[in-house]
């Protein structure tokens, strides 16, 4: 039984039952887990993380992963299902290494997994590939989408129908090396230049088939509550990686890494588009270097799916999770202890 705090000076306790989460899978190591409710069930399509010797760097070169599997659950705290692999590296013929954190979205009667790989020129692309079953075998389309670079695709379909794509990641993400609108490889982590405005995330507007941007990219504004950008040398605030968009009582929050110092945090909008006004962090740092998340609502109730490294101690060999998310009563998160 815990009190909580909610906020605005008012002393209130809310009593819940809370149990220190377990992986939902100890067979394999998963990671970056996008959870989505697709008639009535939840389906996680997280990283794959394996053991493939490569030497830890800023890059990430350690995250060697090579195929995605997909995992359903009845309820929270269900039985979780493997549905086997889903997509293979072998079976995207553009493709050179490393699959990072996918994401996965339901249109025109058809299911799309969205994933960031390097290309054979070692630059992260964002690929797309379709299934008739939200656990596939998904087929990927023949090459990346056009226009698209960096990582960590969060496709999200507005009340309207309308779906975006939010992405991007510094560091080993790449995002920095298209800073000009060209690829340059010598910037490694982001653009040195600390009393600047923060990298933005970027967020495009998808064509109806779900298969290309339908706009150029945009970037995707964070501001502080003066309305001024988040500073690069921010490192407690500004983003880093691992985007996702939930809309709560009609307000738009994206939500990210914060990287370097291990915060999820977030931040509001009237508009998919922003700018977002920053509103703070809501998960401390978990085991591991890095944190991603996704956030869902089923059931009435809201979840957080993220991951720590519970079962290997390792960064790079990682563990998804679940808990519940709780808000107070003025919509803002509640602020989590891992
Ligand atoms: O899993 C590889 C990378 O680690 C993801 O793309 C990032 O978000 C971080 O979790």
């Amino acid at each position: 039984i815990v009190a909580l705090g909610l906020g605005s000076g008012a002393c209130q306790t809310k009593t819940t039952t809370t149990t220190k989460p377990e992986p939902l899978v100890t067979d394999l190591y998963t990671a970056d887990p996008s959870a989505h409710v697709f008639n009535g069930k939840i389906y996680i399509y997280p990283s794959h993380d394996i053991e493939a010797n490569v030497p830890e760097d800023d890059e990430g070169g350690h995250f060697n992963m090579k195929d995605y599997h997909v995992y359903s659950m009845d309820k929270i705290d269900g039985k979780v299902t493997d549905h086997g692999v889903a997509l293979d590296i072998k079976d995207v013929p553009w493709a050179g290494r490393q699959m990072w954190a996918p994401d996965a979205a339901y249109k025109n009667d058809t299911y799309y997994l969205y994933f960031p790989v390097k290309d054979k020129q070692d630059v992260f692309r964002m690929g797309v590939a379709t299934s008739q079953s939200p656990t596939g075998p998904f087929k990927a389309e023949p090459a990346p989408i056009p226009g698209s670079f960096s990582i960590d695709p969060a496709v999200f379909t507005d009340t309207d129908g309308t779906t975006y794509m939010y992405f991007g990641g510094i560091w080993g993400g790449q995002l920095q090396r298209w800073y000009t609108g060209q690829y340059d490889a010598t910037l490694k982590t982001d653009l040195g230049k600390d009393n600047e405005p923060a990298l933005s995330p970027k967020v495009a507007r998808m064509s109806n088939d779900m298969l290309t941007f339908a706009e150029p990219v945009k970037d995707v504004q964070i501001i502080d509550k003066q309305g001024k950008p988040l500073l690069a040398g921010d490192h407690d605030r500004r983003f880093f990686e691992g985007a996702w968009m939930h809309k709560y009582n009609g307000k738009y929050y994206f939500s990210y890494s914060t990287g370097d110092t291990h915060f999820l945090a977030y931040a509001t909008s009237d508009s998919p588009y922003g700018p977002f006004t920053y509103q703070g962090t809501f998960m401390e740092p978990v085991t591991g270097w890095t944190t991603h998340h996704s956030i869902v609502e089923f059931e009435g109730k809201w979840y957080l799916f993220y991951h720590d490294v519970e079962l290997s101690g390792k960064t790079h060999l990682r563990n998804i999770k679940v808990r519940e998310l709780l808000r107070k009563p003025d919509g803002s998160l509640e602020l989590i202890k891992p």
